[in-house]
């Protein structure tokens, strides 16, 4: 019995459906059901195992695409989401990377989390090159919205509606969007995106927001307040990107709490725990802490429904490319073989569900 299922289960699982929202109910086909897995572990806890995904190496790299299948039940596109892969053009979809992703996951019974409509980064040169008016920015803002979440309808459980709209001091920042269309941008893209499925889960998203800080204040009281004024945001996404060298955030499930004390589910979207290179015993320790402690959190919270790492193995991880001399931030080495995070997380999903 998981958490949520332990008291009073008939009525606290009608609260958790209630807010999980509408995940399809397919069946785990027998090549992921291995009891052994990450996936099964999590089974019953009410939290879901996610990754994201690289589609070149889902394309090439068989260990890899039968590691993705095995070991989780929610994914999320790494990159092919994202404006600039969706919208090379102005009004020209290109949808077929991302769709190979949402059949794969329906072929393996798993959910999808959309990342991302509104973001900073990873737009197409038509749309940041061009000096458009703040009428027509909206209008590109609206389009975009309604056509990717149109497209995935039914298909994409969850969407990282706003992603990155803070700075770490607590203002927003400075975007496009905020300089053409002022703060309102944001409640604005979320009321497009839910007119376009009303049925799917809509999050803010952020990382440095894991514990009680000036960001995740931010985040706080712009929810409060959307909320207040039947704005339809219904999660607060923590990416959870972590860094031996700076430690563990020792207010996440305070964090965590007061969103579920606001209405809101909570994810934890893009967990990694990177370090200084060459790793060691007591790094692979120290990681293994990181994960499990943001996965406790998400499971002692009333309302945290994923846990999602970004990347699951060294082989193929973002934060080579982008910290000089860090890495080694995933459960699985490059080998594709488990580390201890791997033990460590799969040994808490399964004391959850005692
Ligand atoms: O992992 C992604 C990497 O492949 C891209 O090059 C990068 C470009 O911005 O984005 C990475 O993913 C980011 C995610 O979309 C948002 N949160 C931070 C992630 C790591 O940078």
């Amino acid at each position: 019995m998981g958490k949520r299922r332990t008291v009073l289960a008939g009525m606290l699982l009608a609260v958790a459906t209630a807010v999980s929202g509408a995940a399809p109910a397919v069946a785990d086909p027998a090549s992921a059901a291995d009891p052994a897995s990450l996936r099964a572990a999590a089974r019953g806890t009410g939290v879901r195992i996610g990754t994201a995904v690289d589609m070149t190496a889902l394309a090439d790299d068989a260990a890899y695409r039968a590691a993705v299948a095995r070991e989780f039940d929610s994914v999320t596109a790494e990159n092919v989401m994202k404006w600039e892969a969706v919208e090379p053009e102005r009004g020209r979809y290109d949808w077929a990377a991302a769709d190979r992703l949402v059949d794969f996951a329906r072929a393996n019974g798993q959910v999808v989390r959309g990342h991302t409509l509104v973001w900073h980064n990873q737009n197409p040169a038509w749309l940041t090159e061009d000096a458009f008016t703040p009428a027509e920015l909206r209008k590109i803002l609206r389009d975009h919205i309604r056509a990717q979440v149109r497209h995935f309808k039914g298909r994409v459980y969850q969407w990282d509606v706003v992603n990155e709209a803070f700075n770490d001091d607590g203002t927003l920042r400075d975007t496009i969007w905020l300089r053409a269309l002022g703060p309102g941008y944001i409640a604005d893209a979320f009321r497009w995106a839910h007119e376009a499925d009303p049925k799917a889960k809509l999050y803010l998203n952020d990382y440095n927001n894991e514990g009680i800080n000036a960001k995740s204040d931010a985040y706080y009281a712009l929810t409060k307040q959307l909320r207040a004024q039947g704005v339809p945001v219904h999660g607060y996404g923590i990416q959870g990107h972590l860094a031996l060298q700076y430690g563990i955030p020792d207010t996440v499930l305070p964090n965590v709490r007061r969103f579920d004390a606001l209405g809101v589910q909570t994810a934890f979207t893009e967990v990694d725990v990177r370090m200084q290179l060459p790793a060691d015993q007591i790094k692979v320790q120290a990681q293994a802490q990181g994960f499990t402690s943001l996965l406790q959190a998400c499971l002692l919270a009333r309302h945290c429904v994923s846990y999602t790492v970004w990347g699951f193995t060294d082989r193929y991880s973002w934060v080579p490319d982008v910290f000089e001399g860090e890495g080694s931030a995933t459960p699985f080495d490059e080998q594709l073989q488990p580390k201890p995070a791997y033990h460590a997380l799969r040994n808490t999903f399964l004391l959850a569900r005692r």
